[in-house]
């Protein structure tokens, strides 16, 4: 008989060209000879859309008929990159599509260019989310990723006379087909007004909360599918709409104009995300957001187990939440309501349930960064929620009083409110009282969290406390972004290692074979002048593919230290302006990063890094060998590009600042070598690839708090160490500002007199840390070798490494094959 597949899942190079023109034609309602880019990217994305829906709809199926125990991941961030290579990736078609494509005259590269990217992250900890549900779903843990569908994600970055400007990112523009509104799952939100007490009927003390404005969440779901099985789960983003309900009574008055005004005030709330990362605001609009993707949330939970005819009581059965840092913390309060206001739950039997369904992640141990709402703006908001965590607080001191009697301190210190002033409520402390596990991101951080920031919760609850180190997808920053690497380790080891990591220990035996050696290194060359033409086209930068590619992308932070490496830049520049025949290894530096926008000295380090390479790109005494580039708008889609192609990964963070980083570990899979500090992963990465593999400069963590305790005096490395003093002075002459000596005053004195982070007392270890790099890298042959040992040894930071670990410490959760039925 004739075997005909079906234009929505059929797998075949024919049906794949046959089901995208047909979508070309019914979706975009183009023919070819009209259609644009766009159009060709939007037909694509249709045709793989198709074949994720039989998948997604049967494993929606399979965990409904099975009441499968499922992970819900709560994050105020998803910085999940673009869709469409992952997708064909992990439904294991990128090969036919690319020949379908190129069948139809299309050029596939040029299309996955086209789509827009979700940036609804900042940073490492938005981009973590992605990592996990890729994980997640690829092990076939039932999840859903719980966040807010900002219409505006982190801004676009342009660089205008070397300095940062934002510009909105409209990702929405063209559309998303990759999402799926469900309006028949809307909820509403509460906030403001009153609280009013009642007796029920059955004699209890009840509570009812006449709120001052209701806002409806319209969730919108994205299929998330896992490598190569049959699980996609679900990322349910909420979009804030007005409820028709509520401004009926305005329209009936007359007042059009207060009714829609209030419409677009109920919008706002999903309207942007604040693009700070690291650095706490109290904005209204901020707790509003927080509340509103957590109240929605846990409503969407609450339906789903009764839709599946469980009983309230099971919640903590049915569902392990994880608090992504303290932005969803408000949860913890929220259950506690939705349990006792709204299902008539007694506060013991609620409590209970609360504290077994929460973890809490903490990502930073940095004290501006710990969120603390002014206790009168908490209130106003959110005037139920105050009363339950007065409520729980007072449980908890009695706790506490009973475990250390006579401690007033303590009790201040737990306090879930902070009374030492202006009162506040304090979202870390409600988060760890509230959750039955508590973890850090690296081995270091973990201990740093129990030593430092949560010292007393550890104390009080030292079972809670566990480590989870960071890991990040194989999939999309090897597979995805590495092809011509992917296929000489398959080639050599077959293609296990993409799901089991752990096997690339597999390729160590290759690292002494020339023949290996030689196209692993050609593969890098082959990246880096990709990398380079990209560069030219973009900046109009020559640089040379064969100089090291010395590569430093992240957000721009003072604690990052990114100006660190821009003293290291300027310190060779002056040995050649001394000597213009010294033997210099050619270098490349490359920077990437957003600062955010009120942070006036990130903004400045890019400025200075864009200055230093004005300078330093065209001076003809350095012929070429030192080239300085920023690289604009560093997101998910150009980091893909970006991680293949380094020699050398800059992870120069000051020793107990970094939680963990992520972008470490993308480096060094790629085969970069990593000149860092014993901070965050970086001590892990080094314990894994070996010291010998590993550039190690800089403090220890216990002595930079010596060094600080001891009262640090940087002006005194300044004036003893000759060649630091050289660098300083350059910039302070006004050398890299047109004689502007006034332009980067505010960096040298910030280094000279109070230099927070230590660069000028880790300056000399990091030069000469850099020179031994440069050394090594005149040793193609040895260099090969390290390079080829780092991408054999990461197999510990797959993020399915880190999901099995969730999996098993914390979650409880075991994993649910889906079989494909029609
Ligand atoms: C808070 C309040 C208001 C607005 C924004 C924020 C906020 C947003 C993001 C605060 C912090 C945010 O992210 C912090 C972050 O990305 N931390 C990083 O988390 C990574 C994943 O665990 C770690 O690898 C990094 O070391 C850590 O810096």
């Amino acid at each position: 008989s004739v075997q005909i597949e079906d234009d929505r899942t059929g797998l075949s190079i024919e049906t794949l060209k046959r089901a995208f023109l047909d979508n070309l034609f019914y979706i975009q309602g183009k023919f070819p000879a009209l259609a644009s880019k766009n159009d060709y990217y939007m037909a694509l994305a249709y045709t793989v859309r198709d074949r994720l829906l039989r998948r997604w709809l049967n494993t929606a199926e399979t965990y409904t008929n099975t009441q499968a125990r499922t992970v819900c991941y709560l994050s105020a961030e998803f910085l999940m990159g673009p869709h469409l290579g992952n997708n064909l990736i992990n439904l294991g078609i990128y090969d036919q599509i690319n020949q379908a494509m190129t069948e139809l005259g299309l050029d596939l590269n040029e299309l996955l260019q086209q789509e827009e990217e979700p940036g609804l992250g900042n940073g490492g900890l938005g981009r973590l989310a992605a990592c996990y549900l890729d994980s997640l779903a690829t092990l076939e843990i039932p999840a859903l990723g719980y966040g807010i569908r900002y219409e505006f994600g982190i801004f676009d970055q342009e660089i205008r006379d070397g300095w940062q400007v934002e510009i909105t990112d409209k990702w929405l523009r063209y559309g998303n087909p990759w999402e799926i509104a469900r309006p028949d799952w809307a909820v509403e939100v509460k906030y403001g007004g009153h609280t009013e007490s009642f007796i029920d009927e059955h004699g209890n003390y009840r509570v009812r909360w006449v709120p001052f404005k209701v806002v409806k969440g319209l969730p919108y779901d994205t299929p998330i599918l896992g490598y190569k099985v049959n699980t996609a789960n679900t990322l349910r983003l909420w979009s804030a709409e007005a409820t028709e309900s509520f401004d009926f009574g305005a329209f009936n008055s007359g007042d059009y104009f207060g009714a829609v005004h209030q419409k677009s005030n109920s919008e706002n709330i999903s309207k942007v995300l604040y693009p700070n990362d690291e650095q706490y605001q109290g904005k209204v609009l901020r707790l509003e957001q927080q509340m509103f993707f957590v109240s929605c949330s846990l409503q969407d939970m609450i339906r789903i187990l009764q839709m599946q005819n469980m009983s309230l009581e099971k919640f903590p059965e049915k569902f392990s939440v994880q608090l992504n840092d303290t932005h969803p913390a408000i949860a913890v309060a929220e259950l506690m309501r939705l349990l006792m206001d709204e299902h008539g739950m007694q506060w013991d039997n609620a409590w209970n349930i609360t504290t077994r369904t929460f973890g809490y992640t903490n990502h930073t141990l940095l004290p501006e960064a710990l969120e603390r709402w002014p206790l009168k703006l908490f209130s106003e908001l959110l005037p139920r929620h105050i009363e339950i965590i007065y409520e729980i607080n007072r449980r908890f001191l009695d706790d506490v009083r009973i475990k250390f009697p006579d401690d007033p301190g303590r009790l201040s210190r737990l306090s879930l409110i902070d009374e030492s002033g202006e009162k506040y409520v304090r979202m870390a402390n409600l988060a760890c009282v509230g959750s039955s596990a508590i973890n850090g991101v690296a081995a270091l951080h973990s201990e740093l969290v129990k030593q430092t920031v949560l010292k007393d919760f550890y104390d009080m609850y030292p079972e809670k406390f566990t480590n989870v180190t960071n890991g990040v997808t194989p999939r999309r920053f090897v597979v995805l972004s590495n092809p011509r690497m992917t296929s000489l380790i398959t080639s050599k080891i077959g293609d296990n290692w993409i799901k089991h990591l752990d096997e690339l220990r597999r390729i160590e035996q290759f690292a002494d074979d020339p023949g290996f050696r030689y196209e692993f290194r050609q593969i890098k060359q082959a990246i880096k002048q990709d990398l380079a033409n990209h560069i030219k086209s973009e900046t109009d930068v020559e640089v040379d593919p064969s100089s090291l590619f010395d590569i430093q992308v992240k957000r721009i932070h003072e604690y990052k230290r990114q100006h660190l490496n821009a003293l290291h830049i300027i310190h060779l520049y002056n040995r050649i302006k001394a000597n213009p025949s010294a033997e210099i290894t050619p270098r490349t530096f490359l920077f990437g990063g957003k600062a955010a926008p009120g942070y006036y000295m990130a903004k400045l380090i890019i400025k200075f890094i864009n200055s230093i390479g004005e300078v330093v790109n065209r001076d003809p005494d350095v012929a070429g060998r030192l080239k300085v580039v920023f690289l604009k708008d560093y997101n998910v889609k150009f980091a893909q590009r970006v991680y293949p192609a380094a020699d050398l990964s800059e992870q120069i963070s000051t020793a107990g600042k970094e939680a963990s980083g992520t972008g470490n570990m993308k480096f060094s899979m790629n085969g970069a070598l990593t000149i860092g500090t014993l901070d965050g992963a970086n001590v892990e990465i080094r314990e894994e690839v070996g010291a010998e593999n590993f550039f190690l400069f800089g403090l220890t963590t216990e002595e930079v708090a010596a060094k600080k305790a001891a009262g640090y005096r940087p002006i005194d490395y300044y004036e003893s160490n000759n060649d630091l003093r050289q660098v300083i002075d350059r910039i302070a002459s006004g050398f890299f500002s047109h004689g502007d000596t006034g332009l980067f005053r505010p960096l040298v004195d910030n280094l000279l007199h109070k230099d927070e982070y230590l660069l000028l007392a880790d300056y000399q270890s990091y030069i000469d840390c850099q020179e031994q790099v440069s050394q090594a890298y005149r040793n193609w042959d040895h260099w090969t070798r390290m390079s080829i040992l780092n991408t054999a040894r990461m197999g510990k930071f797959s993020s399915d490494r880190s999901i099995r670990d969730y999996c098993q410490n914390i979650w409880k959760v075991q994993p649910v094959p889906i079989e494909l039925k029609d």
